[in-house]
């Protein structure tokens, strides 16, 4: 019987008591300008707010090019910085919480050098994470920007 209520509270504390995240991303694309390729890794941010009732779940947080990479920050907290599906770390086994009321800060880093002189160009990538938000169970953010020698 005690092994059976404390399993039962372990699951309310997974349901989050009944309440429901609720995901704001500001902004959700971001203009980089011009970015010298010689100048070194730019970075920019987003924020993840959290304006439900329930503890916001991120997940599977991954880029779409291996030149870009992201890392949620929160509270004290930082995840590793993941890239590109198959580049680097997998987010597969991690996850990072939200606590309902408060935010997070959705780091990005871009190597402009890292396609060599033929990623000279404008540029285009997003960055997408899944979260336990019933209305926003897949977010994607983008930015763009123009790559010049
Ligand atoms: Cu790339």
């Amino acid at each position: 019987m005690l092994w059976i209520s404390a399993n039962q509270s372990t699951n309310a504390e997974d349901n989050n008591s009944g309440g429901i995240p609720k995901t704001v991303i500001e902004p959700t694309d971001i203009d980089f300008g011009t970015i010298p390729m010689s100048g070194g890794v730019v970075e920019r941010t987003f924020t993840v707010r959290n304006e439900g009732n329930g503890i916001l779940r991120v997940s599977r947080l991954v880029t779409s090019c291996m030149c870009t990479t992201a890392q949620l920050e929160v509270g004290t907290e930082k995840s590793p910085k993941f890239g590109m599906a198959g580049h680097g770390l997998s987010s597969r086994a991690w996850s990072m919480d939200i606590p309902e009321g408060t935010g997070g800060i959705l780091h990005v880093f871009f190597d402009p050098n890292a396609h060599g002189p033929s990623g000279v160009g404008p540029i285009s990538r997003t960055i997408s994470f899944e979260t336990n938000d019933p209305e926003n169970e897949n977010i994607e953010v983008a930015f763009k920007g123009l790559v010049v020698r």
